[in-house]
């Protein structure tokens, strides 16, 4: 029977406990509310009463908590345990958070792996979760059958910060996707019910999400010229978008910022660019 450690029973520790489980893995849980482990208890779960009990018990070591502070202050009495275990870190932080736990970790003789889990609780084991990876490959070659049981698996590099790197990126990524639809939603909600937005904001965003393809090769290539969409035309387009918020009483906070970035644009002289050129003003150096 495989066997695995769960440290961590939040809603995403508990959705991997739960996965595990069902594919009958022998799963030991621990949490530091030990409260939380009672419904995976009830399903075959063995509760270990300390971190060092839930290490103990398994060469493979789950951990998902809020932050890798939580995983640091978790590990510190721990460490004198880790020889030949593999620790997977699922917990979302920065690169270099990571790096520094697999430094750590590593000089106590376990093998590190840390990812980064797009999916929501709910999708864990669905045709739609997807875990990325990154630290050591031998490791992550050695547990991917277990790490399948729970999502759609890529390996991005030996650089144990990149799954974190292109976590927060995609994210990221989301937020600015749910900041558009907020701020859109909340222009129309007056007089269109928000469920009824959907029906023309969805296909919207899906044509411009292709559109991002089309940027990504201009950014790429490092030729912004616009055949079409130029940034001082949609300066005053966005104008218009900040206007229309104040009539219809809603903050251009989410949208604001998107202009500066256009005039700083602007002012360097690529009002003649495409949007894509934006790339180069968000660098800080
Ligand atoms: N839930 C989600 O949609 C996202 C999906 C993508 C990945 N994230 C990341 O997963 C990590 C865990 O998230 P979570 O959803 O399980 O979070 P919570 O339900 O809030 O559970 C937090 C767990 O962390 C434990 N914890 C917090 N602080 C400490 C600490 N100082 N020492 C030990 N454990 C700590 C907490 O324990 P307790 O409060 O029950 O005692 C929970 O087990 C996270 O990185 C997401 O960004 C989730």
């Amino acid at each position: 029977m495989s066997s695995v450690s769960i440290l961590g029973l939040g809603a995403m520790g508990s959705a991997l406990a739960a996965r595990f489980l069902e594919e009958k893995y022998k799963v030991a849980v621990w949490n530091r509310s030990p409260e939380k482990a009672g419904p995976w208890l009830d399903k075959g779960a063995n509760l270990a009463q300390t971190a060092v009990d839930g290490i103990n018990a398994s060469d493979l070591i789950i951990i998902c908590l809020l932050d890798n502070a939580a995983v640091q202050t978790t590990l510190a009495g721990a460490l004198g345990q880790l020889q030949g275990k593999t620790i997977v870190n699922l917990t979302n932080g920065t690169p270099d958070q990571a790096r520094k736990l697999s430094d750590q970790i590593v000089g106590h003789g376990a093998r590190y792996v840390h990812g980064g889990i797009m999916a929501t609780p709910s999708m864990i084991g669905s045709p739609y979760a997807l875990i990325l990876y990154s630290g050591s490959q031998e490791a992550f070659k050695a547990h991917e059958p277990d790490l399948l049981v729970l999502a759609k698996c890529i390996f991005l590099s030996e650089d144990t910060g990149a799954a974190s790197l292109h976590d927060v990126a995609l994210l990221s990524g989301m937020y600015g996707l749910f900041s558009g639809f907020l701020h859109a939603t909340a222009l129309v909600r007056s007089s269109t019910p928000a469920v009824k937005f959907t029906d023309l904001l969805v296909p919207w965003l899906g044509a411009m999400t292709e559109y991002t393809k089309g940027m990504a090769k201009q950014i790429d290539e490092g030729k912004y010229a616009s055949e079409g969409s130029n940034i001082a035309m949609q300066l005053v387009a966005i104008q218009n978008i900040i206007d229309t918020s104040a009539a219809q009483q809603v903050s251009a906070d989410f949208i604001r910022p998107m202009k500066q970035l256009m005039e700083k644009a602007v002012v360097a002289g690529h009002g003649g660019d495409d949007i894509s050129a934006l790339i180069d003003f968000v660098k800080t150096s």
